[in-house]
């Protein structure tokens, strides 16, 4: 008799049992997809972010590559190498002139004066302390390289040859040796 109870009734207790746990996989089923769902929305975030990143990086690199040696050449004119120097009666163009200690220019120095108006038919660019003593015909460009002495300091350079020489004032420029990078704040021998 008590076989005959307990059969049915443990029956529908695994019946039960048998739904419960397919209830409980299709809700599991469910939350794993959710989950997933969430996992890949966080992903999908993180790319964006990490995309925009990239993007805004590369656009700075380009923007520096494009733009930055346009905008540091006004604030170190000599780091191309070459220095743009006109003389004329009016005395040298730039006036002053920035250098480098140890640093190797090139003078790109030109002149539109004719050779009647220039003693020796040259203007001249003397600086006796940085070892400067060039001559330049008249109506002609000439190219000076020049290794600037390891001598910060500013120093008087002038022309000799024209409307007074050394002793007019404007026949006189000033080249500004600044320190090497690696010599500042050392001592200077
Ligand atoms: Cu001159």
């Amino acid at each position: 008799m008590t076989d005959h109870a307990q059969q049915p009734a443990s029956r529908r207790e695994r019946r039960e049992q048998e739904r419960e746990t397919l209830h409980n996989t299709v809700v599991a089923r469910r939350d794993a997809r959710r989950a997933e769902r969430a996992r890949a929305a966080r992903l999908d975030k993180v790319r964006k972010i990490a995309f925009g990143g990239i993007v805004v990086a590369v656009l700075a690199v380009g923007t520096y590559l494009a733009f930055g040696d346009f905008l540091r050449r006004p604030a170190d004119a000599a780091s191309s190498g070459i220095i743009d120097v006109q003389s004329s009666m009016a005395g040298f163009t730039p006036s002053e002139i920035d250098v480098t200690a140890g640093q190797t220019v090139t003078f790109k120095w030109w002149t539109q004066d004719a050779a009647p108006h220039l003693t020796g038919g040259v203007h001249t660019m003397v600086s006796p302390d940085l070892g400067l003593n060039e001559q330049l015909p008249a109506e002609s460009t000439k190219m000076v390289t020049w290794t600037v002495p390891n001598k910060p300091g500013t120093y008087d350079v002038w022309c000799e040859s024209c409307c007074g020489g050394k002793d007019a004032p404007q026949m006189h420029g000033k080249i500004v040796v600044k320190p090497s990078s690696a010599s500042i704040g050392a001592p200077v021998a």
